[in-house]
């Protein structure tokens, strides 16, 4: 391993020169990585998909506009710990040792991105969600969720102490950030803060503010949401349908009749109503008491019932990502107030994509675009142009390549990511970048039953191969986009069969993923 102080640059001390007119500060930048959970690249309205137009994202969108968008991020393992491990790292799962959420703890001796900015000289805090199960390192400041946190009044664990906060996830972690970014120890030093909001994730409480936001709006049902899963044999197997999977109670907030304050089945409720005091529970229940009625008003069919689920699920999901949305407005603004916007990269991203009802469900894992796509918006002012789309296959083991690129560090060569600097910059692919992607999804048997898999995705196909069970899978993508027909082994098939699997081959030697772990 390269030793981290190969890393450390000489100070540099801060000057202003003037550039094209305009004032351009030539010292390093400071970053704010904004990561929600389970945000849904169909969620984010710069992303032109319907749902999106019924609920925009306006100040997600902002740093779209005025930055870059990315159409075509990726992770490299579809769940929440690995994907932060991969970030943290650069490295795929098998090389940062966090394959799955539940195994164990994160190595949090290995060399990291906030090691190596904190070696440079900066500021590294992170605040909100963690989910890697060991302690954070190589931050300065941290102050992080108890595992999945909680939406009311979560807790918050400290190196000191492990306390219960009065208030809404989202808002909190957004006070918390502010009032560390007032009152950094030494404001000469750039930073790097990562600000990682529970929302979006499962089972999806909004705010207070936005329990009625959506009530009344009718949400696009996806054109498989019946999907039957024919020649899929995984997509058979899992268990994320929304309306067979998903807990009436616990996630769409149905009662037991006429009436009730009594939610149906709810298996965490330590963790959803009991976290709230009494008063505030009586809200939510009064809240959600006249569609609750609505519903017992009349018998309905099993479609019928089908697609209510997927309203009350869309109404609700949409309500927390508003609550997420105000969040980035609101530390748009602080940058702006307090002039760190000019030197300052903002990422908003989250940890890996989310199915809004596509093939009848929620929840993410499989390598199929909806979970597999990851979406990402940044803005740098002075260096990446308003309105510039990033067209190539990027990860997000390229976070941290990237990253230490932009601030002038050199990047360590065992980072498998590589620094997408120059696309977002110029806003073109150069001719020798990455044809292909590698994905690899470990956590079987585990909550919803996703089979393990792993997969290459080139621009037009893609192959995944379910190894325990030897299931493959071929995908054109063009003429295909939704995923719905398994061309592998079809006739004519032969040639991209083979491109694929040499492709596939190629990449697992590449990452050196060792094969006991891919049967
Ligand atoms: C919880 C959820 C699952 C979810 C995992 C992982 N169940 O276990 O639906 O897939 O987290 O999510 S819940 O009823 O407890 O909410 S991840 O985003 O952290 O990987
Ligand atoms: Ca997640």
């Amino acid at each position: 391993k390269l030793s981290l102080g190969l890393f450390v640059l000489p100070f540099v001390p801060s000057s202003i020169v003037q550039g094209q007119g305009q004032e351009v500060r030539n010292e390093r930048p400071n970053i704010i990585f904004i990561m929600s959970d389970d945000h849904a690249r169909q969620a984010m309205s710069i992303y032109g998909h319907p749902i999106g137009k019924v609920a925009p994202t306006p100040n997600i969108d902002r740093i779209g506009h005025e930055g870059a968008v990315f159409q075509n991020n990726y992770c490299c393992n579809s769940i929440s710990g690995p994907s932060r491990a991969a970030i943290l790292t650069g490295k795929h799962s098998h090389k940062n040792g966090f394959m799955k959420n539940w195994a164990k703890g994160f190595d949090g001796t290995q060399q990291t991105l906030p090691k190596i900015l904190q070696a440079n000289g900066y500021e590294t805090a992170v605040i909100g969600k963690w989910h890697l199960i060991s302690k954070p390192t190589g931050f300065d400041h941290w102050m992080i969720l108890d595992d999945q946190g909680e939406y009311c009044n979560p807790h918050f664990i400290t190196e000191n102490d492990t306390t219960r906060h009065l208030g809404y996830v989202t808002d909190l972690i957004t006070k918390f950030t502010e009032e560390w970014l007032d009152g950094r120890k030494d404001k000469n030093k750039p930073f790097f803060l990562m600000m990682h909001h529970k929302a979006v994730h499962r089972n999806w409480v909004p705010a207070e503010r936005h329990y009625h936001l959506y009530e009344h709006t009718t949400f696009p049902l996806p054109d498989n949401y019946f999907d039957v899963y024919e020649g899929r044999y995984a997509a058979q197997m899992q268990k994320m349908n929304i309306y067979c999977d998903m807990y009436e109670g616990h996630d769409l907030k149905m009662v037991t009749g006429m009436d009730s304050d009594s939610l149906l089945f709810d298996p965490w409720p330590h963790a959803f109503l009991g976290t709230m005091e009494p008063d505030e529970r009586c809200r939510f229940l009064d809240a959600y008491r006249d569609r609750n009625n609505e519903f017992h008003s009349r018998k309905r069919s099993f479609k019928e019932v089908a697609e209510w689920k997927y309203q009350r699920y869309l109404q609700d999901y949409m309500g927390v990502v508003a609550s997420v949305d105000e969040s980035v407005g609101e530390i748009l603004d602080y940058l702006k107030r307090t002039g760190l916007d000019k030197n300052t990269i903002v990422v908003y991203t989250t940890d890996q994509g989310f199915y809004l009802g596509e093939h009848g469900w929620f929840d993410k894992r499989f390598m199929y675009e909806e979970s597999f796509g990851m979406p990402i918006v940044m803005r740098w002012p002075g260096h990446i142009k308003p309105e510039t789309q990033v067209t190539g296959l990027t990860q997000n083991i390229d976070f941290a390549p990237t990253f230490l690129d932009m601030c002038g560090i050199e990047v360590p060569r065992d980072m498998q990511g590589v620094s997408f600097r120059k696309l977002v910059e110029t806003g073109k692919k150069p001719r020798d970048w990455r044809k292909s992607l590698y994905y690899h999804y470990y956590e079987f048997p585990g909550f919803h039953s996703v089979r393990a898999h792993y997969g290459v995705k080139m621009e037009r196909y893609k192959l995944m191969h379910f190894y325990v069970e030897d299931k493959w899978e071929l995908y054109d993508l063009k003429t295909d986009p939704t995923e719905m027909h398994n061309l592998y082994g079809k006739q004519g098939m032969e040639k991209v069969t083979a491109k694929l699997m040499a492709e596939l081959a190629r990449l697992q030697k590449q990452y050196e993923v060792p094969q006991n772990l891919c049967k």
